[in-house]
């Protein structure tokens, strides 16, 4: 099979970016997606995103898996740049750098996500900044969960230690359990199996007619995907594609798989030389 540059490009949609907006609106946006410990994005109804100051609520949002492809949540926070000697203009405003914390609610339970550790400190107004949460314990502080890294160590076949504990160090962000090239993390948020190495998200060229380019890919139950191109491959150069599920059909920005297994998708190509990377959510 082929799959030179084609293939996986996980890319994370995770990192922390901003972007700056004009005033008069001084807002502060956070937003990013909220998975649980196995890495599902959440979809459980009522649940919410709750942000606090000094031990007290100040804003909240539902969790909407129909939000956006590549987000469920969005905070919208007032700021306030007011000077050490001024008040605060309302309560619930956040003093600029101000120190904040984050909980989830989720089925009458307050979960602390395993990225906030301590306070957070907010940004200056017109900023949007992407904040993933996950759910669940991170007793290696490693930012994978560890009822994700226990389930990946079983299926590798190893044992629990002596202790009935299992050795998730064995697993990381940066590491790849199963060294077929695609690292922990992505594993995680790709829903691939990171002990099987035949398990990872790919992207091959199949088929070129004269008005399409079919490419497949293999889905993961629950997760969304988006497919980007460039002409360059420079950073900074990929824009998103719509892309069909038929030849000839309607093109769409994303698609959340309702199963598992491989799947077509067709998109309309340039004239030139073109590169697409897939990323997943
Ligand atoms: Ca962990
Ligand atoms: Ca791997």
């Amino acid at each position: 099979m082929k799959r030179p540059f084609l293939r996986l490009l996980a890319v994370f949609l995770g990192s922390v970016c901003s972007v700056h907006a004009l005033p008069p609106a001084p807002y502060y946006t956070l937003y990013g997606t909220v998975r649980d410990d196995v890495g599902q994005i959440v979809v459980t109804q009522g649940a919410e995103v709750i942000l606090l100051k000094g031990g007290v609520e100040v804003a909240r949002t539902a969790i909407d898996s129909t939000l956006r492809p590549d987000q469920n949540y969005e905070l919208r926070l007032r700021l306030d740049h007011a000077r050490a000697t001024t008040r605060l203009y309302t309560p619930e405003a956040l003093a600029t750098d101000g120190q904040f914390t984050v909980r989830v609610r989720m089925n009458d339970r307050l979960f602390l996500p395993i990225q906030v550790t301590g306070n957070l400190t907010a940004g200056k107004g017109g900023e949007r900044v992407r904040f993933d949460l996950t759910i669940g314990e991170d007793s290696d502080s490693d930012g994978l969960p560890d009822l994700w890294e226990e389930w990946q160590l079983y299926l590798a076949g190893h044992a629990p230690l002596p202790n009935g504990r299992w050795d998730i160090s064995l697993l990381g962000p940066a590491g790849d359990l199963d060294n077929d090239g695609s690292n922990d993390l992505a594993e995680y948020i790709g829903g691939t199996y990171a002990a099987d190495p035949m398990s990872q998200l790919f992207l091959e060229s199949k088929e070129r007619g004269v008005n399409f380019w079919r490419f497949e890919f293999p889905r993961v139950t629950g997760k969304t995907y988006q497919l980007l191109r460039s002409t360059s491959m420079a950073p900074g150069s990929w824009t998103p594609v719509d892309f069909a599920l038929t030849q000839g059909g309607v093109p769409a920005a994303f698609h959340r798989a309702q199963e598992a297994g491989p799947i077509s998708i067709f998109v309309v190509p340039l004239a030139g030389r073109e590169f697409y990377r897939l990323t997943v959510q």
